[in-house]
């Protein structure tokens, strides 16, 4: 070992990792810009990182094709109870999942070096931010961890002694014998592929995958399902939101936080430049929000992440100009196409298509090939602090005062552009009742409704019945100072199949008709789903938008919502006796208010 720890737990927990995964050496990170500059050297002489001559310090990873994603059939909540975890979670009892574990973890890191690496999530000592310390087989992790998490030796400093920390084991699981040549990216076939928590000790195990939530346990694993757990219990909030804060011409700064399932754009939404002059917008987060009750009984939101994790797919100045001018140095790009000239190329992309490429699977590829250049989940990972509409305040201990929320969902019928919750109970049955339709980009057929509360489905830690009483317990707590609750769909089509709504820069006229309902300025109409703008409230000056189009896309038709209710009534019945009551009662309201 490199340096000597003061922390007990972890010292324990590293001698008893070493004993178990057997690694040839031990080495404890710490986040420097020298320590990440020798990885990557090292990754590059092995022909696993390529560098990008057309970018500064960035460089191409490409994964095995089997390793391609978040595997979510091998991710547990291990509970003591199956109950606990609930019906939107896989379950594995914890004494039988370790013993499974722990045989797979024998030996493991033969032939490799084990990094232990000690990271916080949130700025280092903010009292919302948590710490964790990953043991990982991968020095890939290492470097993605050193741009997603706070990697350093001050958290260990923080630690001291006696502190607490998250331990996050991670493995790729695939040992070499002595004298074995390594592969390009080792990872353990499927079937031995295991993304587990332990919520009730807050413990995360993950072997055989080295790619993104699976491996870097900092985002998906510890900051929303550990920290949903921890949150529930100490009565805050763990959530799948970005965070951006609004200017308006006068000055005056509104904080959003919103929750969208995948395929919506979010990563987009937190990093839009508002088409409405005079007005402005800053991100603080694309991923995930943590919020505390302040001390004048606001909602206090900071983002636990320091980088952005994000597709590339889709990417462009077209679709996120300030997302691409995050992308000009310092980056990681896994599973992206290469252009000849020594650049990042992907779908979406601006420009041209390129004549030649190398695609992500590493073979020669023209535009006249059947497969994509680029995987469809191909990712860039970027320091926050490059972009460069990022809020000044991002990293301020103590957060950003959230006042809205918003839901939201890609529907090309039924649902209006924006509404307004009644009240914050209505507000959580919009979120607990949040559904998009699939794209390319998911499994199955493309355009059925999937339900995904709070975009949270694959990301609670617990019982989805009680995650939606705990929003419901946070109103109590916040009374009159809870945000405001909205919900939107950017993606209405019309009868010849285009999309209504300009999206985009365009999406701050209603971000802009939600500060001024927080203001108390604009007035709205009530209809059975909620408060819907009135006719002229939405600032639409300056954009091609017919009357008729806008009269589209705030219509209620009260007999397609009603043809809704079974599938709401079928979504709320697998939740079982852990739905709340409050909800139940909700759905008969709606159910009452469409006639
Ligand atoms: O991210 C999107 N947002 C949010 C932006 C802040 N997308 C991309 C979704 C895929 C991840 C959108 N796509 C949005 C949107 O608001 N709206 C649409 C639909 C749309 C697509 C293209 C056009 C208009 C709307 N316009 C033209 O093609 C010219
Ligand atoms: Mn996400």
């Amino acid at each position: 070992m490199n340096i000597t720890i003061e922390n007990k737990k972890l010292n324990s927990w590293i001698k008893e990792v070493e004993d178990l995964c057997q690694p040839d050496s031990i080495y404890v990170c710490n986040g420097s810009s020298e320590e990440y500059s020798r990885l990557i050297d090292e990754l590059t002489k092995s022909g696993i990182a390529t560098p990008l001559k057309k970018r500064s310090n960035s460089f191409l990873f490409r994964s095995d094709p089997s390793d391609v994603a978040r595997v979510e059939d091998n991710t547990y909540i291990s509970t003591s109870t199956r109950e606990e975890a609930g019906p939107t979670n896989n379950w594995i009892e914890p004494d039988k999942l370790k013993k499974i574990m722990l045989e797979l973890y024998k030996g493991c890191m033969k032939g490799r070096t084990m990094y232990v690496i000690p990271f916080s999530m949130g700025p280092i000592g903010s009292p919302i931010s948590k710490i964790g310390v990953e043991i990982s087989d991968s020095p890939y992790v290492v470097i993605n961890m050193h741009i997603m998490t706070r990697v350093s030796e001050r958290v260990l400093e923080l630690l001291g002694t006696d502190g607490d920390f998250i331990p996050c084991l991670h493995s790729i699981g695939a040992p070499l014998a002595e004298g074995e040549k390594d592969s390009m990216w080792p990872c353990a076939p499927l079937e031995k592929k295991y993304i587990s928590h332990f919520p009730e000790e807050n413990l995360i195990w993950s072997y055989g995958s080295g790619y993104g939530g699976n491996a870097l346990l900092g985002k998906k694993c510890l900051a929303l399902r550990i920290a949903s757990a921890m949150a529930r219990r100490e009565g805050w909030m763990a959530e799948h939101m970005l965070i951006l804060r609004l200017t308006n011409p006068e000055g005056k700064k509104y904080h959003i936080a919103a929750a969208f399932p995948s395929a919506c754009g979010k990563t987009n939404l937190a990093m839009m430049q508002p088409s409405l002059p005079g007005w402005k917008c800053e991100c603080v987060g694309d991923d995930i929000a943590w919020m505390k009750v302040g001390p004048d009984g606001r909602l206090y939101a900071i983002n636990p992440e320091n980088g952005f994790f994000g597709v590339a797919p889709g990417t462009s100045y077209d679709t996120n100009p300030m997302a691409m001018d995050t992308l000009k140095e310092n980056v990681l790009f896994t599973n992206c196409a290469l252009t000849d000239d020594g650049d990042v190329w992907w779908e979406g992309i601006d420009g041209d298509t390129p004549s030649h490429l190398i695609d992500w699977k590493g073979n020669d590829w023209t535009p006249d090939s059947k497969t994509d250049a680029a995987h469809p989940n191909s990712r860039f990972t970027a320091p926050a602090s490059q972009c460069p509409v990022i809020c000044e305040d991002w990293e301020k201990p103590e957060g950003v005062p959230i006042d809205i929320f918003i839901f939201g969902g890609r529907r090309s019928t039924v649902v209006p552009l924006v509404n307004e919750a009644f009240n914050w109970d209505h507000g959580v049955f919009l979120g607990a009742t949040a559904g998009s339709e699939t794209t390319a980009a998911n499994i199955g057929a493309v355009g059925n409704l999937r339900r995904d509360p709070f975009a949270m489905t694959p990301f609670c830690g617990y019982n989805m019945g009680d995650y939606f009483q705990h929003w419901l317990n946070m109103g109590e707590t916040l009374g009159d100072k809870a945000p405001k609750v909205f919900y939107v769909n950017w993606f209405r089509k019309s009868n010849d199949g285009k999309f209504i709504w300009p999206g985009f820069s365009d999406n701050s006229r209603v971000l802009k008709w939600m500060c001024d309902r927080v203001d108390g300025t604009v007035s709205s109409r009530e209809t059975p789903i909620g408060l819907l703008p009135n006719e002229g409230d939405l600032d639409i000056s300056g954009i091609d938008l017919s009357e008729d189009d806008m009269k589209e896309l705030l219509k209620i038709d009260a007999d397609a919502w009603k043809a809704e209710i079974p599938d709401i009534e079928n979504h709320f019945s697998k939740f079982g006796n852990r739905l709340p009551e409050r909800l139940h009662k909700q759905l008969q309201e709606f159910i009452k208010r469409l006639g």
